[in-house]
């Protein structure tokens, strides 16, 4: 069973609650990030609360340990119930984002490799595996690899057993979940729900995966 994650990057306060409510009933937790939060305010977590989902907040916390640290502890104050942060910034910043989780009893996930084209400048010659060893021995709850190549998927998989997987690129960047589902824990759609004509169809189109 793979569970189904709405990145919900609608930069409209209500537009987001309305689809949030919509597709509730179809998802597992529901992701946000700076598009919502920067025109709605921290203060639509607590608004997107009462639809008894895990929230997760993506802001791709990639800075020094100091401000990781208090970074990840407004967001899990805010509510959140996972972070998601950089790798590449290194251990001592993701153990401050792991150690905040841990307090707050939440989650910390660490993005390994990115999905989309221009991820693979950087995140390639080893460096992703570099990041999930890295991510598994600080004690992460697991790592974000890309649904737009499940070839390496199934490689970082390997080095990170059974800690979770988080997969974006489904939909909108063209990964498909039928090849993904069964290498992860979860699949992260944002665009194929969110910009249907009729979003909760979309999302419960999805429901396959989570049989
Ligand atoms: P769609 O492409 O619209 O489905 O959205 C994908 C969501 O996943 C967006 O919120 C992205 O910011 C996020 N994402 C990626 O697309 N690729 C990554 O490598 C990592 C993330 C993420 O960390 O969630």
């Amino acid at each position: 069973m793979t569970d189904l994650i709405l990145a919900l990057d609608v930069p409209d306060r209500q537009r987001a609650l309305s689809v949030a409510r919509a597709c509730a009933p179809h998802l597992d937790a529901i992701k946000i990030g700076y598009p919502l939060v920067l025109s709605a305010g921290l203060s639509v977590a607590r608004e997107l609360d009462d639809l008894g989902l895990p929230l997760i907040a993506d802001f791709k916390v990639a800075d020094i340990p100091n401000t990781n640290r208090l970074i990840a502890e407004q967001v899990f104050s805010a509510g959140f119930r996972a972070l998601i942060c950089q790798g590449f910034t290194g251990r001592d910043s993701v153990e401050a984002c792991v150690g905040a989780a841990r307090s707050a009893g939440g989650l910390c996930m660490v993005v390994a490799e990115m999905s989309h084209p221009g991820a693979l400048e950087f995140f390639s010659g080893g460096v992703a595996e570099q990041i999930a060893r890295m991510a598994a021995g600080c004690g992460a709850d697991g790592i974000i690899a890309p649904a737009t190549r499940p070839e390496r998927v199934r490689v970082l998989r390997k080095i990170i057993g059974d800690r979770l997987i988080w997969s974006p690129g489904v939909g909108a960047q063209g990964g498909d979940p039928r090849a993904i589902a069964g290498l992860v824990d979860a699949i992260i759609v944002g665009r194929q729900i969110y910009g249907a004509v009729d979003p909760a169809r979309e999302a419960a189109a999805l429901g396959f995966l989570r049989r």
